[in-house]
Order: C-alpha cells, then sequence, then structure tokens
C-alpha cells in the first residue's frame, strides 16, 4: 500500500493535480473538501456542523475531520493506497492519520507539497468563484481567512513531515501537465 498526502494553500491545484494521479496510479481519493461539500449536499448532521467553519474559510474542528476520515479509510480497507487531498491541515490530523494508518499495517509514504505564491492563489480561487457556487471561493475577504488558516494551522505540517524526511516540494505554477510531471518524478521513487 502506498499512501501519499498532497499538500499546499487552498487554490494550489491540490484536487486538479489528484485527479491526475488517480488516474495514472488507481489510488483512493480522499479529499477533505469534497467530503465536506457531499455532506453539505446532503444536509447531514456533519454537514450542518462544517458549514459555518467553511462559509467564512476557518478550519473545521479536528475530531470532526478525523473520524470522518477514520470512517472512510475503514469503508476502503482493499483499497491499494490513499491520496489524502487537503488532509492533513494541523499538526494534530497529521499525528492522528499517522496513527489510523498503523492501525491499519501501513504508512505515508511521502507528501507533495505544491507551491504557488499567495497572488496567483487569489487569482485561481476568485476565477474559480465565478463559477463554482462555492460561498469560500467569492469574496477576497473570505479568501484572505483561508490564506491566514493555512499559515497559521496548516504550515506545521510541512514541518512535521520534513521530521520524518517525506516532504517534497514542487513549483505549483505553470501547466496542469508540467507539474504532473514533476509529481510524477517524486512518486516514481516510492513505487
Ligand atoms: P478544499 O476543498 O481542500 O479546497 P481548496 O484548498 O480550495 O482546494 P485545492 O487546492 O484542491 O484547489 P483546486 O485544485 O481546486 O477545502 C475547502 C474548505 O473545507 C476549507 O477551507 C475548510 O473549511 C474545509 N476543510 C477541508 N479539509 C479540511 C481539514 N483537513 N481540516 C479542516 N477543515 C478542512 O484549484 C483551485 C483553482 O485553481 C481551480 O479553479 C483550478 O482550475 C485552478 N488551477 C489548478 N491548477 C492550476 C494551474 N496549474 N494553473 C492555473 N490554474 C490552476
Amino acid at each position: 500500500m502506498v499512501n501519499i498526502v498532497l499538500f499546499g494553500p487552498p487554490g494550489a491545484g491540490k484536487g486538479t493535480q489528484s485527479e491526475h494521479i488517480i488516474q495514472k496510479y488507481g489510488l483512493k481519493h480522499i479529499s477533505t473538501g469534497d467530503l465536506f461539500r457531499k455532506h453539505l449536499g446532503e444536509g447531514t448532521q456533519l454537514g450542518k456542523e462544517a458549514r459555518s467553519y467553511m462559509d467564512n474559510g476557518k478550519l473545521v474542528p479536528d475530531e470532526v475531520v478525523i473520524g470522518m476520515v477514520d470512517e472512510t479509510i475503514n469503508e476502503h480497507k482493499e483499497a491499494p493506497g490513499f491520496i489524502f487531498d487537503g488532509f492533513p491541515r494541523t499538526v494534530a490530523q497529521a499525528e492522528a492519520l499517522d496513527k489510523l494508518l498503523a492501525d491499519h499495517k501501513t504508512g505515508i509514504a511521502c507528501m507533495i507539497e505544491l507551491d504557488v505564491p499567495q497572488e496567483e492563489l487569489k487569482k485561481r480561487l476568485l476565477e474559480r468563484g465565478k463559477t463554482s457556487g462555492r460561498a469560500d471561493d467569492q469574496n477576497e475577504e473570505k479568501i484572505n481567512v483561508r490564506i491566514g488558516e493555512y499559515l497559521t494551522k496548516t504550515v506545521p505540517v510541512a514541518k512535521f513531515y520534513a521530521g520524518q524526511d517525506k516532504n517534497c516540494k514542487i513549483n505549483g505554477v505553470g501547466s496542469v501537465e508540467g507539474i504532473f510531471g514533476d509529481i510524477v518524478k517524486a512518486m516514481d521513487t516510492h513505487y
């Protein structure tokens, strides 16, 4: 089993690159953002709990996220591996993920970080906001909150994986195909 964390700020292209990675490697995609949006759409209790945080660009509390990921891993025990997209976003989530995977006698092979400057992130998210219908993409103030959450709570996760010698930083500016080519080079060292 090969498990990968795809890491980066909001709008870095994690969702976009995940689609290519899944196609090439057949991994099970776990995007916490997508899972929350599914719960929101279905009006579940979890969705109701997450909505106010997401709409305002804040991170959903760790215990809610970790419980949801635990459930999803258990539902896909036969997967050849997982790509975690947008998770972990805090050090507590990263520690919890190590424990969850250890229970399944596996672990994280590598963390791929997409590096994109703030101005480019804002441009991409505002552009997506014109058509996505996502409340968190539609104004600069909310985007700034999301980037602020990333800088204070999520950046330390990169150090967590660097401490395990598992981090790999990739330039996330350029064509989607070019960036994917760099991801493949990084991933192939683990296959
Ligand atoms: P996510 O759904 O993870 O949203 P994201 O950060 O916006 O996504 P991503 O980086 O995947 O961007 P994409 O590829 O789409 O999270 C949303 C919210 O959910 C969070 O704010 C939080 O509230 C909550 N949440 C999720 N996970 C959580 C967790 N673990 N803990 C707590 N809360 C959590 O790309 C963005 C845009 O850029 C797209 O329009 C795309 O077309 C464009 N793009 C991509 N690559 C490009 C390129 N190379 N060049 C130009 N444009 C590009």
